[in-house]
């Protein structure tokens, strides 16, 4: 792949993401094929970091919220508000979460909402399969007919430290484990996100372990918060957002929430996500939300609220602890769970 490069001081701080830095250090790392020497001297400014800059190449015509011809789906939202789930802060304004994305698929600047256009949505089949009584695939038009669809006002807070407040609409991921008919063998799910190299110019860099991966014990799964988004700000999922279906999983750092979701496995071990297997001791398999444990790199104690000034303390299992604390009582994870 070809990538404009830039020096590391031309980039402003805002735009060079953590996760993007630590990308930048394993392709080094790959390339010279030994990984000690050069760990060091990478920090957020240095040279070690490229920006995938060739946005206005891609510029899409439509804007973030175009319609999608090819997806029906536009006339089943918006859908009625859940009022169950409360956030004391303000939306985050639809401009700003569906441009400033994270999809690495597309690439790492967050201006990947350009490329992300060219990701096919329609026909979309999600696969059910391993630890089930009768694997099938479900056209994800058929699966939104079956499903009850509502809004939920969630909070999401991405491992980079900044945050936002979105309306999903979708399901509760419960309802779609009733229609998979799990077996009594299946303690894992693995999410998997769409690998087609030729629409993901990201995934033609071959130093990450593509196809995008995620789990969920079968316990957080069947939590009430977790959450099958297809929708957001009462319209259909934009695709920089993760159309046609995503994961979102509120008291977990941003990155459980995997996006464009082609196959959910029902396992008896546990998954290995993707950026566990980039760097499990900085994003590992539990995620949760805790401003105390710190990432080997930064604070988590406060968050960057986006389309404000402000930074807020984070709070433990992001504000949601009443509803999932429980899940974790007595697991003796120490850091693991939260980071
Ligand atoms: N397939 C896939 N899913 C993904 C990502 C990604 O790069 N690829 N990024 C994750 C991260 S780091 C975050 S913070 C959230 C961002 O969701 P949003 O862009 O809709 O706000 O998506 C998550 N899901
Ligand atoms: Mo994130």
């Amino acid at each position: 792949m070809l990538i404009r490069r830039k020096r590391g001081w031309e980039i402003p701080e805002s735009q060079v993401t953590p996760e993007e830095v630590f990308r930048n250090r394993r392709r080094i790392i790959k390339a010279a094929g030994a990984g000690s020497l050069l760990l060091a001297g990478c920090s957020l400014l240095s040279a070690c970091s490229d920006m995938d800059g060739s946005t206005e190449a891609n510029a899409a015509e439509g804007g973030p919220f175009a319609q999608v011809p090819e997806d029906p789906s536009a006339d089943l939202y918006p859908v009625e508000r859940n009022d169950r789930y409360q956030v004391e802060r303000a939306i985050t304004e639809r401009e700003l979460s569906g441009t400033y994305t994270n999809f690495y698929e597309f690439g790492s600047s967050k201006t990947i909402w350009q490329k992300a256009q060219s990701l096919p949505i329609r026909p979309w089949t999600l696969r059910v399969e391993g630890e089930v009584e009768d694997p099938f695939d479900i056209a994800i038009d058929d699966l939104l007919k079956q499903m009850p669809l509502e809004e939920r006002v969630y909070r999401l807070r991405c491992v980079e430290a900044w945050s936002m407040v979105i309306p999903w609409s979708g399901f509760q991921l419960s309802h779609l484990l009733d229609l998979a008919r799990p077996t009594s063998e299946a303690r894992y799910i693995r999410f998997t996100t769409l690998e087609d190299p030729e629409v993901m110019s990201g995934q033609r860099a071959g130093w990450y372990p593509w196809p995008y991966v995620e789990g969920l014990t079968m316990e957080e799964a069947g939590n009430e918060l977790a959450f099958m988004g297809t929708g957001m700000y009462g319209a259909p999922l934009p695709k920089q957002n993760g159309a046609p279906l995503r994961l979102v999983v509120p008291w977990k750092y941003g990155f459980k929430s995997i996006k464009s979701i082609v196959s959910i496995a029902f396992t008896r071990e546990r998954p290995v996500s993707f950026w566990e297997e980039i760097a499990g001791n900085e994003y590992g398999f539990w995620a949760n939300v805790n401003p105390e444990v710190a990432h080997p790199r930064w604070s988590q104690a406060e968050e960057r609220v986006i389309g404000t000034d402000e930074h807020v303390p984070t709070q433990l299992y992001n504000g949601y602890g009443d509803y999932v604390a429980e899940l974790y009582a007595g697991m003796d994870q120490g850091d693991r769970l939260f980071r």
